[in-house]
């Protein structure tokens, strides 16, 4: 497989810094193409002290994408609910430190899409293999929902589920791809979304793998 089916603009391409997607949602097309290595090795090193792990559902269903966390809170289920938790629960310690890099650019990113000061305190690593899926669902554990949620794609591409504020409402479907930047707020902030089942490929940094992080603001 090419690089070409993965990147279709060199990394020189004359691109436009962003886009809207929608009411409230930016697209950076490749804003993290550059920075994606390191970003990839740093996820290594995160998951090595906090390693991907399948959460289960308040109604005890496996999820199918296996996540892990860094920065000061991490976001967490289990039987007994959603919660952001300072400690991983598996080690009983803190998550790993967020990693300049991913600060770095989260910072830029919302920046770039008029969210001037942006201050993660948590980044949720999301590993998809081929057939990973992730049902649709509203992000609404944060308690400050003028924040924007800053999403970075990396390796395999995706189908990004684009709904409305009902779950019911038929979603869209956006291609995501490697190095791809999404920062969601204002309206778009409570939209229903999720992610198709992966398709299968190879990429040339990631392998078999989607990797997608998401910084939020959690307080
Ligand atoms: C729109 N992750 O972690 S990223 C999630 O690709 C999640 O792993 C998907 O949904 C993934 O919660 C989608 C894009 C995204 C993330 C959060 C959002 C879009 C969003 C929150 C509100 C609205
Ligand atoms: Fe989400």
């Amino acid at each position: 497989m090419t690089f070409d089916l993965f990147d279709p603009l060199p990394p020189d391409a004359d691109v436009p810094a962003s886009e809207p997607l929608g009411p409230g949602a930016v697209v950076l097309r490749a804003f993290a193409r550059e920075v994606a290595p390191s970003l990839l090795a740093a996820v290594g090193e995160v998951s090595a002290s906090s390693p991907f792990r399948h959460l289960v559902t308040p109604g005890g269903l496996r999820m199918s994408v296996a996540m892990t966390n860094c920065g000061e809170r991490g976001w967490v289920s289990d039987r007994t609910g959603y919660r952001y938790d300072a400690l991983d629960p598996e080690s009983g310690r803190p998550w790993p430190v967020m990693p300049t890099s991913f600060l770095d650019l989260a910072v830029r990113a919302a920046d770039a899409a008029g969210y001037p000061a942006f201050a993660p305190d948590a980044c949720l690593i999301n590993r998809y293999l081929p057939g990973t899926r992730l049902s649709l669902h509203q992000d609404r554990d944060e308690l400050d929902l003028r924040a924007p949620i800053v999403s970075v794609s990396l390796g395999l591409p995706a189908v990004f589920l684009w709904g409305g504020l009902r779950r019911a409402d038929r979603p869209a479907r956006v291609r995501l791809a490697h190095g791809d930047v999404v920062v969601w707020g204002g309206p778009s902030r409570l939209v229903f979304h999720g992610i198709a089942p992966l398709a299968a490929g190879d990429h040339p940094l990631t392998g078999r793998e989607r990797i997608n992080l998401t910084f939020r603001k959690t307080r």
